[in-house]
């Protein structure tokens, strides 16, 4: 019998920064009534909807994940529920049992109630210092420095197991730093890309942990969102790959983030002041080759730094003269 297609969708670690955008959406294309928010924060925050159907699910728990999809008869999964690579430095024991465990027990469930599709993603952390720093393969060295993207290259390895053991449909793209004005940031490195909008609509002042040279992969949320269903919907049939495409959209340094920033902003001061997070940075790509991404399922990017920056400047600008920021 065919599996039914995307119909009840469940979200893990909805209330975080991905969670938080990815919600909204899929509502619109599912309807409120298709959509299962959960996290391991107790209860929604005021910002979302309290018409949202809200589970509270730490993903370690391998029975309450199963309840709640027999519950609400669920048949896909978006799974965001992780720790971040600046937090799993802190606390790896965390980092490995939240990342590992909660992915083995989403697909190990998927598996089990038979799932019609899951989505796992990935991140440019999955690199290291061995692996080409510009323009990085699509199939090259994973060998990562940090807990979080040693997680993540174990995570996609499973996913592409399930898919080739057990016929799963498991998808997942190598996010870079995702940059947005929602909900923030929970513990990356590169929450600097992020926090600096804020600090220099607010207080026109930022002191940034990573170096000014220090460049990174980086992509606006709307674009973050766009491969997300896009993947998500692709053919099946077109995919050589599964759980790990490389996505690119923008690179740039810190200085030119700033630099940009401050072309809207011409009395935005700034600083650096590297710290732990320098290291993490260093160890990961500066630009990312995504031609896997476009050639199977048509992936392209709309921001560029230029657009992005004008979009968070507008946005946050906005919400400052409402009172809200
Ligand atoms: P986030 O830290 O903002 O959100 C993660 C959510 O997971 C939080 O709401 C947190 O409460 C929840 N969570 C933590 N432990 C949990 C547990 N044990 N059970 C259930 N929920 C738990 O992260 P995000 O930025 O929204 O990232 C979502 C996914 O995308 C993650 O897999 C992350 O690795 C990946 N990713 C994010 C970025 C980025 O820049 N945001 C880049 C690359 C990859
Ligand atoms: C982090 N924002 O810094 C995440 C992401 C590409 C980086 O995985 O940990």
């Amino acid at each position: 019998m065919a599996k039914k297609e995307m119909k009840k969708i469940l979200i893990t670690g909805a209330l975080g920064q991905i969670g938080t955008a990815l919600l909204p959406v899929l509502i619109k294309k599912h309807g409120a009534a298709n959509v299962v928010a959960s996290d391991i924060k107790t209860g929604l925050p005021e910002n979302i909807s309290s018409a949202i159907h809200y589970e509270n699910l730490d993903v370690r728990d391998a029975t309450k994940l199963a309840e709640i999809i027999r519950q609400h008869q669920i048949d896909t999964i978006y799974h965001l529920a992780a720790i971040l690579s600046a937090s799993g430095e802190k606390n790896p024991q965390l980092a490995w049992e939240v990342n590992l465990r909660g992915t083995y027990n989403v697909l190990e469930v998927a598996r089990e109630m038979d799932i019609f599709r899951v989505f796992v993603p990935s991140s440019i952390a999955v690199f290291g210092p061995d692996t080409p720093k510009e323009n990085t393969p699509q199939d090259t060295i994973l060998r990562p420095r940090t807990m979080y993207g040693l997680t993540k290259v174990a995570g996609e390895l499973l996913g592409e197991y399930y898919v080739h053991r057990y016929g799963l449909d498991v998808r997942g793209c190598r996010y870079p730093g995702i940059i947005s004005y929602e909900a923030p940031p929970g513990g990356g490195t590169t929450d600097y890309a992020v926090e600096i909008f804020y600090e220099a609509v607010k207080h026109r002042q930022y002191t940034c942990f990573v170096s000014a040279e220090t460049r990174l992969p980086m992509m606006y949320m709307p674009d973050c969102l766009k491969a997300t269903i896009q993947l998500m919907e692709a053919d099946f049939s077109r995919l050589k790959h599964h759980t790990g495409f490389n996505i690119s959209a923008m690179s740039f340094s810190a200085g030119e983030l700033a630099t940009e920033i401050k072309k809207h902003l011409p009395d935005f001061k700034y600083s650096f002041q590297p710290d732990y997070r320098q290291k993490i940075a260093e160890s990961w790509p500066s630009s990312i080759d995504d031609s896997a991404a476009r050639e199977e399922w048509g992936w392209e990017p709309d921001y560029d730094l230029a657009a992005m920056t004008n979009d968070m400047i507008k946005v946050l600008t906005q919400r400052q003269q409402q009172g809200l920021l």
